[in-house]
């Protein structure tokens, strides 16, 4: 059995959606549950391709390629994991701050989180400060990231949390910042819990919160 784990974790790091799919489905035919699948699945192969895109061995294009074969895999575990009621690493509500429209990277970090078997919620991009406190009263996350890519719109951060401080939710939270031109002095500056300065990076902080 874990001959065919194996395998679908070289094969999602190789960025093969189809054969992930297919040998996904075959585990679960052979008799893995489907949480054996995701943790020594498709979670091995995540983190692989996180250390290496790490170190600078792997680029964005294939990180990207790495998430869409996850998927294909997650595709398939997803109803059968909600039908089990297998918990989650955990609850992560994601969104590009105010005035600002870059999503690549904060699509990265959100993917590898998946990746990695935490729950996601994606607010987009240019997320006003109150759009922060409603997702967080309705979704109840563990940690909440803010990404930014221009230093005029890196202070916005500031003011999400500023406004989560005043909706009293600031301390039901962790609070990630990252992106381009933030730093992890600015994040101790706005009062941020952490900066993580790529998306392997925002994996790893994201499972010490956890912890
Ligand atoms: Co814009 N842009 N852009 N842009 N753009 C930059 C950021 C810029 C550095 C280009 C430059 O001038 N050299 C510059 C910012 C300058 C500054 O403020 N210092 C800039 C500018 C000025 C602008 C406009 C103002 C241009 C204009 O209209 N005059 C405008 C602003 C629009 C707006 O947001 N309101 C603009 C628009 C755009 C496009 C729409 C054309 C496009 C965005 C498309 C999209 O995102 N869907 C775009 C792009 C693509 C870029 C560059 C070329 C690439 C950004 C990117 O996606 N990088 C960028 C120049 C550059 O970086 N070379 C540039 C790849 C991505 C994987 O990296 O986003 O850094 P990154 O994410 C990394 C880490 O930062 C980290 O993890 C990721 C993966 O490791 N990370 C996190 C990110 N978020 C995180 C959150 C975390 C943790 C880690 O925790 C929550």
């Amino acid at each position: 059995m874990a001959d065919i784990l194996q395998e679908i974790a070289s094969n999602l790091y190789d960025g093969d959606d189809k054969t992930v799919a297919n040998l996904v489905q075959r585990a679960l035919d052979q008799g893995s549950a489907p949480e054996e699948v995701l943790a020594g699945g498709l979670i091995v192969g995540m983190d692989e391709v996180g250390k290496d895109f790490k170190a600078g061995d792997l680029y964005v294009p294939e990180v990207l390629i790495a998430a869409r074969a996850m998927h294909a895999g997650m595709g398939i575990l997803r109803p059968l994991l909600a039908e089990a009621d297998v918990p989650t690493a955990g609850k992560y509500l994601i969104g590009t701050v105010e005035g600002d429209l870059h999503d690549i990277g904060k699509n990265l970090v959100r993917m590898m989180l998946e990746g990695a078997g935490f729950e996601t919620v994606d607010l987009g991009t240019d997320v006003k400060p109150e759009g922060f406190v409603e997702a967080v009263r309705e979704h109840q996350p563990q940690v909440v990231g803010m990404s930014a890519l221009l230093t005029t719109t890196m202070v916005n951060m500031k003011t999400a949390i500023e406004a989560l401080v005043e909706a009293g939710l600031r301390d039901s939270i962790k609070i990630m910042v990252g992106g381009a031109p933030v730093t992890a002095a600015f994040a101790e500056e706005i009062g941020a819990d952490a900066y993580a300065p790529d998306a392997a990076s925002a994996v790893d902080v994201a499972r010490q919160f956890i912890e």
